[in-house]
């Protein structure tokens, strides 16, 4: 996996493909697209030339002496008129039928799509891939990094390519080649947009909206991932890596070791893990704020009032009460909420480390 890795980053300068105008084409909307932006630069160069051209022989040959009158008796040519309307309709009309058709294929993920979602935050990506609950970051900050000390002249490019590399092992978008993957796109905060220039697809996150878009990748490598919608100060640095995989083994292997911990951090820093990853984030905040559920600001040891078979009750929320609470969501409902908690289905030690963590944010 890290030597694929390592030399794919090598190879990425001599990747087949990228032209004058456009980068490498590695997915199946590249040749379309291509050809789509290739017919509208030839019609736009053919008439470039024939308008110039016959503008500065009109110029030469109808040049009057100076003080003549400009006259002219030519008031009406019917062919030339039908002719200089009717093709550039009938070119304006295969654009739009050209683009039209790609929009329409570019719309429709196909049902058997492998389903990923990035979200898109001030200014970072993260990447779930549902089938195993796995969030992985677009790890922005570590791939700016290494571009600024491959710049300085700090790291070789080998060595740049190395700590790419080492980031990628769990960080990045990853799909398995010639499948199709659908990615849905969120936005937390403003505007973003999700463009992958080698698979020449784009979307705009929009706040409170599911985007989606798809493609099948149909080269091993590694390319780049862009925000492409202005959204603040830090847009520049906004971008990240897709990887794609020779097979669907070898990015099985790779979602593994991505899913894994690191077991050698503290539990309040995998507990943090677990919170992200298993999506608890979306539902509750570490600040106070209220979300769907119950912030864990203050919660641990502190007296929770809920419902329990219709009667209320009330507990200290020690370890005992938190894990009941991760296990058997619907059992007791806190007061001011509702019973809205999915069971998420957590390993004894997530739930020890995610103690550990609710237990940090004790005031
Ligand atoms: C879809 C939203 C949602 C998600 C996702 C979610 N929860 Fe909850 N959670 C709630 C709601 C709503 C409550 C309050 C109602 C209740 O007690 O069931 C709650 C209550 C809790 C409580 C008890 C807090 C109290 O005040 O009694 C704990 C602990 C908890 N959740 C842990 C987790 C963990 C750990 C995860 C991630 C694995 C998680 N929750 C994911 C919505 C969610
Ligand atoms: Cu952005």
């Amino acid at each position: 996996m890290m030597q694929f890795l390592t030399s794919s980053f090598q190879s990425l300068a001599t990747q087949t493909g990228p032209t004058f105008w456009l980068p490498e084409a590695v997915s199946n909307f590249a040749p379309t697209v291509d050809g789509d932006f290739y017919f509208v630069y030839w019609v736009s160069i053919f008439f470039l030339v024939l308008i110039t051209a016959l503008l500065i022989l009109f110029m030469w040959k109808y040049s009057a002496p100076e003080g003549q009158k400009a006259t002219s008796q030519n008031d009406h040519n019917l062919v030339l008129e039908i002719a200089w309307t009717g093709i550039p309709v009938i070119l304006s009309l295969m654009m739009f039928w050209y683009g039209y058709k790609g929009y329409v294929a570019m719309a429709t993920p196909p049902a058997n799509a492998m389903v990923i979602t990035a979200e898109a935050a001030k200014w970072s990506w993260n990447f779930s891939y549902p089938a195993s609950g796995t969030v992985v970051s677009g790890a922005s900050e570590d791939f700016n990094e290494i571009r600024n000390a491959l710049r300085s002249g700090e790291l070789t490019a080998e060595q740049a390519a190395e700590r790419e590399a080492k980031v990628l092992e769990k960080a990045g978008l990853h799909v398995p080649v010639n499948t199709p993957v659908q990615v849905n796109v969120l936005a937390a905060d403003v505007l973003h947009s999700l463009f992958i220039p080698a698979f020449r697809v784009k979307k705009d996150c929009v706040p409170g909206r599911i985007g989606q878009l798809w493609f099948e990748a149909t080269e091993p490598g590694v390319y780049s991932l862009y925000c492409s919608e202005y959204c603040g100060q830090g847009h520049s640095a906004m971008h990240s890596k897709v990887v794609v995989h020779p097979s669907q083994e070898d990015f099985d292997k790779w979602l593994a070791v991505a899913a894994s911990y690191d077991e050698t951090l503290p539990f309040t820093e995998l507990g943090e893990i677990v919170w992200k990853r298993k999506g608890c984030v979306s539902c509750h905040s570490l600040d106070g704020a209220m979300k769907t559920g119950p912030t864990w600001k203050g919660l641990f040891g502190s007296e929770r009032k809920y419902t329990e078979n219709g009667t209320l009750g009330s507990a200290i929320a020690d370890e005992s009460y938190i894990e009941e609470s991760i296990r058997y969501p619907m059992k007791k409902i806190s007061d001011g909420y509702t019973g809205q908690m999915p069971v998420v289905k957590l390993t004894d030690k997530e739930i020890l480390w995610v103690t550990e963590f609710i237990k940090s944010l004790r005031q």
